[in-house]
C-alpha cells in the first residue's frame, strides 16, 4: 500500500453554507471534488500525528462511497484512528456524541441533513470540532480558503474497508474501528431521562407514532423506543433507512411528514406523534390532534427542565437563532437565566455551550438540543418531551394551553419561497436593507415599525463577529418580520420569511397561526416587494 500524491486544481464553489458543503451528487461525484474538500479540512485543522477521528454518515446516497475516499485520505494523512459508524452510519446527534464519549480530534459527517438524497439529489459533508460541535465561522473559512489554493491532495492506494461487521482493522498504519452506530447514544440517553417513567407510560396504553422517514434515525429510535422503553413494535413508521429516503423528502415538517400528520390527525389518532430529519437532528412534536411549533416546543421543555433527571438541577441559560419566536426568552425571564440570540446556524451555540453560559438551544427549523452533545438532537427531543407527559400526565395540548395562558402566545409561522432566481431573492434583500430609514415609524394598520436591521452577531465568547445574518423589522408590540437567505439549499436560492406576533389575551389563544398573522403577512409581502421582484405569488413551504 502506497500513499499517492495527486495533483488538483481548486474549484471555486466549495464555500461552506450552515451547515457544511451541500452540493448535488453529481458535483460531488467530479474527479477530485470530494477529495479537494477533504484535503481543505484536513490542511486547515492541522491534526498532530496520529489523532484519532470519528467518520459516519445518514447513510444517504454516495454516503459509502465517501466514507471509503475519507478514510484512505485520512490514512495518508497521518491519522491514527478513525471510529465509524458500521455501514457508514451514524446520526449527526450520535457522531457529536462519539466525538466526546472518546474524545476524538474530531469528526467529518455525512448529510444533507432534511434534502432529499439519490443519484441526482443532495450529499453534503461537514467538520466537527473536540467538542463535538460543527467547526466555528472561523474554522469554516480557513477551510474555505484552503479550498480555492489546494493544488494536491494524498491518498492511500489500498482495497475498500469492510463497513459491516464491528471490529477492527487498519488501513496502512491507521486502525479503522467499526462501531455500533446506536449503542453509545442509546446510553447517554439513559443517563438524561428517566426511563422508567416513560416504560410506565407507554406500558399504561399511551400511544406514540415516531415517523424515521426512512432517514438515519430508524434505528435509533427501534432500539430506544421499542426495545429499551418498550413502545409495541410498529411505534417506529418508517424505520428502514434507505439511500433515497423512500423518494421523499426527509424534513419534519407539516408538509413533507404528511403520513405521520394524518395519523395524528385522523381517528384513531395516537397521543403523541414525532418525526426526525434525514440526520437525525431535527424533530416534529405533535399531540393528538395538535401541532407544536419548534420555538414553543424550546419553551416549554425550557420551562418544565426540572422534571428531567439530566436537568433538575436547573438550566444556567438558554439560546435561540435570531429568526426564533422570543417564546424562550419569556421562560427565561421568568427563571431568571440569560437568554442569548445567535445567528441560524448550530455552530454558534458550540461556543455558549463550552462556556457553561447555556443549557438548552432552539431553533425555529425543527431543532431543539442541550449541552449533552454540539448539535441538535431529534430523539432527545422526543425523550424530553416522553419524559415531560410521564411526570405531568397530561395530553400534550393541555400542556402547551396552560404554557401559553402563563407566558403569553408568540404566534409563529415561517414561509419559504424555494429555487427562486439568486439575482431575484438578493434584490429583495438589498431593497429591504435600502428601505430601513423609510421604514422606522412607518405605519402599517395597528403595527408602527420601531426598528429594522440587519443582525450582526458579536460572539460573547471569542469576540469573533458575524454580519449579514437576516434583516429584522421590529415592530413597537414586540411583533417581528424577518427576511433571510437560506445556506443549506443547493438550487437557486431559498427566501424565508419569519412572522411572529405576540398574543397575551388567552381568548384568541385558539386561533390558527395563519388567520393571526394574517395581516403581518401582507405588511411582509408590501415591504418586500417579494411578488413583482420574484415572480412568486405563493411560497413552497408553509410551517
Ligand atoms: C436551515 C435552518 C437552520 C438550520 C440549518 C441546518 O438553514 O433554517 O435553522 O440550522 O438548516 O439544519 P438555512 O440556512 O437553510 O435556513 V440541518 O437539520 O441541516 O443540520
Ligand atoms: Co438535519
Amino acid at each position: 500500500m502506497s500513499i499517492r500524491t495527486i495533483s488538483t486544481q481548486p474549484f471555486q464553489d466549495q464555500k461552506p453554507g450552515t451547515s457544511g458543503l451541500r452540493k448535488k451528487v453529481p458535483v460531488f461525484q467530479q474527479a477530485h471534488y470530494l477529495e479537494n474538500f477533504v484535503q481543505s479540512i484536513f490542511d486547515s485543522i492541522a491534526a498532530p500525528k496520529n489523532a484519532t477521528l470519528v467518520l459516519g454518515g445518514d447513510g444517504r446516497y454516495y454516503n459509502r462511497e465517501a466514507i471509503q475516499i475519507i478514510l484512505k485520505m485520512a490514512a495518508a494523512n497521518g491519522y491514527g484512528k478513525v471510529l465509524v459508524g458500521r455501514g457508514g452510519i451514524l446520526s449527526t446527534p450520535a457522531a457529536s456524541c462519539v466525538i466526546r464519549k472518546y474524545k476524538t480530534f474530531g469528526g467529518i459527517i455525512l448529510s444533507a441533513s432534511h434534502n432529499p438524497g439519490g443519484p441526482k439529489e443532495d450529499f453534503g459533508i461537514k467538520y466537527n470540532s473536540a467538542n463535538g460541535g460543527p467547526a466555528t465561522e472561523t474554522v469554516t473559512e480557513a477551510i474555505f480558503a484552503r479550498s480555492r489554493t489546494i493544488t494536491q491532495y494524498s491518498i492511500l492506494d489500498a482495497a475498500d474497508v469492510a463497513l459491516d461487521a464491528l471490529g477492527a482493522s487498519t488501513l496502512g498504519d491507521m486502525r479503522v474501528e467499526v462501531i455500533d452506530p446506536v449503542s453509545d447514544y442509546a446510553e447517554l440517553m439513559e443517563s438524561i431521562f428517566d426511563f422508567a417513567a416513560i416504560r410506565n407510560l407507554l406500558n399504561g396504553g399511551f400511544r406514540i407514532r415516531f415517523d424515521a422517514m426512512h432517514a438515519v434515525n430508524g434505528p435509533y429510535a427501534q432500539e430506544i423506543l421499542e426495545r429499551r422503553l418498550g413502545a409495541p413494535a410498529g411505534s417506529v413508521m418508517n424505520a428502514v433507512p434507505l439511500e433515497d429516503f423512500g423518494g421523499g423528502h426527509p424534513d419534519p415538517n407539516l408538509t413533507y411528514a404528511h403520513e405521520l400528520v394524518d395519523i395524528v390527525y385522523g381517528d384513531h389518532a395516537p397521543d403523541f406523534g414525532a418525526a426526525s430529519d434525514g440526520d437525525g437532528d431535527r424533530n416534529m412534536i405533535l399531540g393528538h390532534h395538535f401541532f407544536v411549533t419548534p420555538s414553543d416546543s424550546l419553551a416549554l421543555l425550557a420551562a418544565n427542565a426540572t422534571l428531567v433527571p439530566g436537568y433538575k438541577q436547573g438550566l444556567a441559560g438558554i439560546a435561540r437563532s435570531m429568526p426564533t419566536s422570543a417564546a424562550a426568552d419569556r421562560v427565561a425571564q421568568a427563571l431568571n437565566i440569560p437568554c442569548y440570540e445567535t445567528p441560524t446556524g448550530w455552530k454558534f451555540f458550540g461556543n455558549l455551550m463550552d462556556a457553561g453560559k447555556v443549557t438548552l438551544c432552539g431553533e425555529e427549523s425543527f431543532g431543539t438540543g442541550s449541552n449533552h452533545v454540539r448539535e441538535k438532537d431529534g430523539l432527545w427531543a422526543v425523550l424530553f418531551w416522553l419524559n415531560i407527559l410521564a411526570v405531568r400526565k397530561q395530553p400534550v395540548e393541555s400542556i402547551v394551553r396552560e404554557h401559553w395562558a402563563k407566558y403569553g402566545r408568540n404566534v409563529y409561522s415561517r414561509y419559504d419561497y424555494e429555487g427562486l432566481p439568486t439575482d431575484a431573492a438578493n434584490g429583495v434583500m438589498q431593497h429591504l436593507k435600502d428601505s430601513f430609514a423609510t421604514l422606522v415609524g412607518k405605519m402599517f394598520g395597528k403595527y408602527s415599525v420601531k426598528f429594522c436591521d440587519d443582525f450582526s452577531y458579536t460572539d460573547p465568547v471569542d469576540g469573533s463577529v458575524s454580519k449579514g445574518q437576516g434583516v429584522r423589522i421590529i415592530f413597537t408590540d414586540g411583533s417581528r418580520i424577518i427576511f433571510r437567505l437560506s445556506g443549506t439549499g443547493t438550487e437557486g436560492a431559498t427566501l424565508r420569511v419569519y412572522l411572529e406576533a405576540f398574543e397575551a389575551d388567552v381568548a384568541r389563544h385558539h386561533l390558527d397561526a395563519q388567520v393571526a398573522l394574517a395581516e403581518l403577512i401582507q405588511i411582509a409581502l408590501q415591504i418586500s416587494e417579494l411578488g413583482s421582484r420574484t415572480g412568486r405569488e405563493q411560497p413552497t413551504v408553509i410551517t
